[in-house]
């Protein structure tokens, strides 16, 4: 028997005055202001448009939660009903509605769904004068593909009308089972799985030894999803003393802060770590979980070396204890991994931006590890990147080398060499000037190659495009990349994310073998390819910015 079962609800068919134009999803979901999908039928139009896409419906099993920013109760008692109208057989949905995106992964491949629904526009910040999203994962738990997400816009476009039904939803105060009308409404802890597959990973004796040890730490869950999933891991099964994570409860609005675990969004926590001798490792997770920040006393770590010093260090974690299969990196992150990748004498492939690009070679057994420059790496564990597996993952190579995250980086590049990398970010530029600096540089690429560029030679430049190696599908315009004769490069592309004007994104790259100088500052080292990017895409001129607005 039920807890709450409600009588057969009324349901409603809702006919739009006219289709929503601008559904289209980005890099990872469908992402406005809050503001836009507070408008009426807004975000059930893209609900209904997901509804009749996604295969197995009716009758199957969906996952649904969110990162808990202003917007995620509305949207769970909507897509409740929606649900229920849908004929979806089972939702199982989170306490609070608080649920990460890996912990979303996990759900999905273990209960068997048909997917999820992720409430979150990851690192934007959130509140009503924020900005909310909706990311639709697939049945191997990982970002639905462009396939899907093209035709859901183009379901959008045309939409007439939504199916809803009416009905009181259930408390999500407590876990427990309800239905509404034929739907059953299992309301879970969205932690508990997460926890539990992390100890399936990870060796949690040998971190405890680590952090009762004169190890302390700092976590930063900037107000957003990981303080509960980090408080259970960190402060209560691994030991670490309470306090340790910070902005732990989550908010609404995050707090007012931006919930990017970077140098400049994450800053409170850099000072700690990098100005201060207080604590000997530092990281932090974004909105919705799936990205991490690692710091080590007065040690920044590049979210590009990390992928590679997981990669060298993998075997460490029980998990991965026999090898990789293979490794992956999106386009823009540094050549660090395939440094290591050859040495291993495994696979490493580049695909564009975006987490749905490695589901195919995950699922295909290609690859164990993978990531991206922007924070986020991952494994064969989900299908999404996982911030807190990586911060235990870190830990776990602590745990086993005793010695500081400083010292790691510097024995990775002295048998590695190093890859100088840094990502510039120009935000809110205005659309028109932002598009016009992109088609003007892609017009010059042809002629580019033979240049001279910051004292070396262009040796070759293009559009990125992408075929994929398990279902041969091709990807164009992935970001504009200009190769120099020595292995450095710049690339520079438009963010997918954003809902301001236009993010300008630049990253660049040089590398210096271990018998170079490893110990430079990246914007030194980086600075003649800053001022020839600078030059080249006339970047103050048209975007009236002197600056980026992040550096990474
Ligand atoms: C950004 C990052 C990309 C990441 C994406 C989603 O996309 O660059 O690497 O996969 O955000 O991350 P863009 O198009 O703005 O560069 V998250 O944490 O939203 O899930
Ligand atoms: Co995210």
């Amino acid at each position: 028997m039920t807890a709450s079962a409600s009588a057969e609800p009324t349901h409603t068919l809702v006919r739009l005055d006219a289709p929503f134009t601008d559904q289209k999803p980005g890099t990872s979901g469908l992402r406005k202001s809050s503001r836009q999908f507070e408008q009426p039928h807004y975000l059930e139009s893209f609900v209904e448009a997901v509804f009749r896409t996604l295969p197995g419906v009716q009758g199957g099993t969906l996952v649904l939660g969110g990162d808990g920013r202003y917007g995620n109760a509305r949207a769970i008692d909507i897509i409740l009903r929606m649900g229920a109208a849908h004929g979806l057989s089972k939702v199982i949905v989170t306490t609070a509605g608080i649920l990460s995106t890996p912990a979303a992964s996990n759900l999905i491949r273990k209960r068997q769904a048909i997917g999820g629904i992720i409430l979150s526009a990851s690192h934007n910040p959130g509140g009503a004068e924020g900005d909310f999203g909706v990311k639709v994962n697939g049945a191997n738990g990982g970002p639905t593909p462009a396939s899907f997400t093209d035709a859901v816009f183009e379901c959008t476009k045309t939409l007439e009308q939504y199916a809803i039904v009416e009905a009181r939803t259930p408390s999500l105060d407590a876990p427990g089972k309800h239905s509404i009308g034929a739907m059953d409404v299992e309301v879970i802890d969205g932690v508990d799985d997460f926890v539990e597959l992390m100890q399936e990973l990870f060796d949690f004796d040998r971190i405890r030894d680590l952090i009762r040890s004169d190890f302390p730490l700092a976590f930063d869950a900037m107000h957003a999803v990981t303080g509960p999933y980090a408080r259970r891991l960190l402060e209560g099964l691994l030991g670490a003393p309470a306090g340790s994570v910070r902005h732990g409860t989550p908010l609404e609005n995050f707090g007012g802060g931006h919930p990017d675990p970077n140098l400049t969004y994450a800053h409170e926590l850099a000072e700690l770590l990098l100005d201060g001798d207080e604590y000997r490792f530092g990281a932090a997770c974004d909105g919705d979980g799936d990205r991490n920040m690692i710091l080590g006393q007065r040690c920044f770590v590049n979210p590009s070396d990390s992928l590679a010093v997981l990669t060298a260090n993998a075997t460490v974690a029980p998990a991965y204890a026999n090898g990789l299969a293979g490794v992956a990196r999106s386009m823009p992150t540094s050549a660090a991994v395939d440094v290591v990748a050859k040495e291993l004498g495994i696979d490493c492939f580049e695909t564009p931006t975006g987490w749905k690009f490695f589901g195919n070679l995950l699922d295909a057994g290609k690859i164990t590890l993978c990531g991206e420059e922007s924070f986020g790496t991952g494994s064969n564990h989900v299908r999404e990147k996982d911030g807190l597996w990586a911060v235990l993952f870190w830990l776990q190579i602590l745990a086993e080398r005793r010695c500081s995250v400083a010292d790691i980086m510097t024995e990775h590049w002295k048998r590695f060499g190093r890859h100088y990398y840094s990502r510039h970010d120009y935000e809110a530029v205005a659309s028109e000037a932002a598009h016009g600096l992109y088609d003007r540089l892609e017009s010059m690429l042809p002629d580019l190659v033979g240049q001279a560029f910051a004292g070396r030679t262009i040796s070759a430049a293009d559009n990125f495009s992408y075929t994929d190696p398990v279902d041969g599908s091709v990807t164009t315009g992935q970001g504009l990349r200009i190769l120099l004769d020595d292995g450095s490069r710049v690339v520079l592309r438009l963010s997918g994310t954003g809902t301001k004007g236009a993010t300008i994104r630049i990253y660049l790259e040089s590398y210096v073998p271990s018998s170079g100088d490893l110990n430079q500052d990246p914007q030194t080292a980086l600075a003649g390819m800053i001022t020839a990017i600078n030059d080249l895409a006339e970047l103050e001129q048209r975007t009236g910015m002197d600056k980026p607005t992040v550096i990474t």
